[in-house]
């Protein structure tokens, strides 16, 4: 009889809407990279892939811990884990770009960011390792290590904006809900 090898069971994460409060939650740092911080990685890999972003903190899936995962080629074949990762060094060249997070889904709008940063942070093997990060890598570092603080980059836009922001995601937040329970009673 064939008996097929067990997959690893998968399963991608809720991910956080904002104005949800728990996304102002600052991280503690994770104590020991071990088989939960790497099976944790892996989950938020796969939501972060299946909700095509770019990059995601663990912030975002209500674990307040300090991990994040990247991935910014075209090909999604450069996964990167940063374990309590610090910016060590950020140039004083800041350049005003486009940002859109999973957590404030639908909404882009620019924030100025430093060109280039310097990161040390723990890998998946608890080494400690330097990256320098250029262009898109560069602000989507920035933009996850703001989540560690428990910033979201609509912090960065005018209140104006911000409660206007607020007000759309409370709604389409209360209609997909709606939504949901007409699909249930059905
Ligand atoms: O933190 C997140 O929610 C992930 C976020 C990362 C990010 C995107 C853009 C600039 C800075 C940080 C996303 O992946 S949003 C969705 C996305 O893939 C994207 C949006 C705008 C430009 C590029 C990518
Ligand atoms: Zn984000």
């Amino acid at each position: 009889m064939f008996f097929p090898e067990p997959r690893p069971v998968m399963s991608s994460l809720a991910i956080l809407r904002y104005p949800d409060p728990r996304l102002h939650t600052v991280a503690q740092p994770v104590a020991a990279v071990d088989a939960r911080i790497r099976e944790l990685a892996a989950q938020m890999f796969e939501t972060m892939y299946e909700a095509k972003g770019i990059g995601l903190a663990a912030t975002q899936v209500n674990v307040h811990e300090r991990l994040i995962v990247i991935d910014v080629s075209e090909e999604r074949d450069q996964p990167m884990v940063l374990i309590n990762p610090e910016i060590t060094w950020a140039s004083d060249e800041k350049r005003l770009g486009e940002e859109g997070c999973l957590s404030v889904p639908g909404i882009y709008d620019g924030v100025e960011r430093a060109t280039s940063v310097k990161v040390q942070a723990l890998d998946l093997d608890g080494q400690l390792r330097t990256h320098q990060a250029e262009g898109m890598l560069a602000v989507c570092i920035q933009h996850e290590m703001d989540h560690l603080l428990g910033k979201v980059f609509v912090e960065y836009l005018s209140p104006l904006k911000r409660n206007r922001i607020k007000t759309k995601l409370v709604k389409q937040q209360r209609d997909d809900e709606r939504y949901a329970d007409k699909a249930r009673a059905r």
